[in-house]
């Protein structure tokens, strides 16, 4: 655990009891703060006090004596409408910030020399497999790592900052929205398409979030921006006009400059210190297919380069990353039919990655449907031989099927994996495919995208692996 000692003898409300709320109230009541702890759930203030914490319900309390709010970033802070402890804190003047701004403000008061490094990573589609495979490659050539943040633990349940540490952080908009003087030495923005509208008002200000973590970033700091997208591509000459020209490395897959680091083909080429040379052969990656990640791969290249690792170790690691998993991961190979689990694609133009990835597809699809429904996915049609719905997206993706794809309404996941994998073993062809990437959050039916991945691999782990007879009454 990270202590934070900013708030000491002072009370601090913290509102939100799930990873982030729980670790930011004990980091605080290590450094001495009182600590005011409210979640609206009953569940969630349950676990919280069985922790030790100090519940103290925040919508009646006098605010007369709150040093800070620190919310949990799925909290809203402006869209659709800020939630009502936002609304009393900003009544008396109270801050409010989040767990990454507590630990950006304890790392900027460690002199210089003891401070760590921070590697921040934003973007739409991506962070976490970019998160992960930096943090692996850091490890794998010697240094001391903590990964966090968005991907997995929040970052003030990790361990102390240590001269020599670099924190690889992953942030969503929802953090950095929240944060106002992290300074990322390496900064890095991977993508960008519509996400989260619902809590920026609309794509100008879920792409304002994003420009922010290079915003707080000082002159010194390298900013690593992938140009694959109109508006990264219009961000990346705005920034290299506000810093020094090296400071700003452009990525891309497909692209190729002068000055950056790039993948084109099977190679991704290293430009940034002399004349461009392949450096990562991704035929040998077998954990990151797909376009997408030779992006990925570009970026965690050119973010571990920044820190002085050399391009062939940095190469060697990369062989030897193991993948995430509920992104594109094999649970199970069963009669000729590999089964993936892409439960991490919550929205369109993640589930298209994974899309463009395999050749005859049994795409399971549903949840909470995003703005945008599938549009972006359907380019791939071509690819998918039907698609199964479950959840609440189930009208509203039959209605954007009809006429394009051969669908079945199903409902929930088991009833789904059952049809997909009778209809691919009855296909008989190779190459058959069933995969959950639903486009959608999962709310309706589970607690997060790890919990229906998790279900996922369960159910097809289950599944008979000699044929029943009959087949259709799976
Ligand atoms: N709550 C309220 N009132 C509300 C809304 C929520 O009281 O109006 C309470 C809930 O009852 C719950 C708590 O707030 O007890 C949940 O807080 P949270 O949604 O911020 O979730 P955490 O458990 O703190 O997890 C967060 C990130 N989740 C979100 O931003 C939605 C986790 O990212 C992250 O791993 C964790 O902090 C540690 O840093 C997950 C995620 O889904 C992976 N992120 C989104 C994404 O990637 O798309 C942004």
């Amino acid at each position: 655990m990270i202590p934070i000692h900013q708030y000491e003898g002072r009370r601090v409300a913290v509102f939100g009891l799930g990873r982030t709320g729980i670790a930011t109230a004990k980091a605080l009541e290590a450094g001495g703060a009182k600590v005011s702890c409210w979640d609206d759930t009953e569940a969630a203030r349950v676990r919280a006090a069985a922790e030790g914490l100090t519940l103290d319900d925040l919508n009646r309390r006098d605010w007369g004596d709150i040093a800070a709010l620190i919310l949990s970033p799925g909290i809203p802070l402006t869209h659709p409408k800020p939630h009502r402890v936002v609304e009393l804190a900003q009544a008396v003047g109270a801050p409010v910030i989040g767990d990454i701004e507590l630990f950006a403000a304890a790392i900027n008061q460690m002199p210089e020399k003891r401070r760590p490094k921070v590697i921040g990573i934003t973007g739409t589609n991506g962070k976490s497999t970019t998160t992960a495979l930096i943090g692996h490659i850091l490890r794998e050539t010697g240094r001391k790592v903590v990964v966090g943040g968005n991907i997995g633990e929040a970052i003030l349940a990790q361990d102390t900052p240590r001269p020599g540490t670099i924190y690889v952080i992953e942030l969503s908009s929802y953090q950095i929205d929240l944060t106002q003087t992290l300074d990322c030495d390496v900064a890095v923005l991977l993508n960008i398409s519509p996400d989260h509208i619902d809590r920026h008002g609309d794509f100008t200000g879920y792409f304002h979030a994003k420009q922010r973590l290079f915003e707080m970033q000082g002159p010194n700091s390298d900013a690593v921006i992938g140009i694959d997208d109109d508006e990264t591509n219009a961000f990346y000459s705005r920034l290299r006009k506000t810093r020094r020209e090296d400071r700003v490395v452009p990525i891309s897959a497909g692209r190729v400059f002068a000055r950056g680091v790039y993948a084109l083909g099977d190679r991704v080429y290293d430009a940034l210190d002399s004349a461009s040379h392949p450096a990562v052969d991704l035929a040998r990656a077998s954990a990151l297919p797909g376009r997408h990640n030779a992006q990925n791969v570009a970026a965690a290249l050119a973010a571990v380069r920044l820190l002085g690792v050399a391009a062939k170790a940095a190469a060697e690691a990369i062989y030897t990353f193991p993948g995430l998993p509920h992104r594109q991961e094999l649970v199970g190979t069963i009669r000729g039919v590999r089964f993936i689990n892409d439960s991490k694609a919550t929205n369109a133009e993640a589930a298209v990655q994974a899309l463009t990835c395999y050749d005859s597809i049994r795409w399971i699809i549903g949840g909470v449907p995003k703005a945008g429904g599938l549009q972006p996915a359907l380019g791939a049609k071509d690819r998918i031989a039907k698609a199964y719905l479950i959840g609440e997206a189930e009208d509203r993706f039959a209605a954007e099927l009809d006429g394009v794809l051969p669908y079945e309404r199903c409902g929930d996941l088991e009833t789904a994996l059952k049809a997909a994998a009778r209809d691919a073993w009855a296909e008989g062809r190779e190459g058959e495919v069933v995969l959950l990437s639903p486009a959608c959050a999962s709310f309706d039916q589970y607690s997060s995208y790890e919990a229906r991945g998790d279900a996922f691999r369960d159910l097809v782990q289950a599944l008979p692996t000699e044929p029943v007879a009959p087949e259709a009454a799976l």
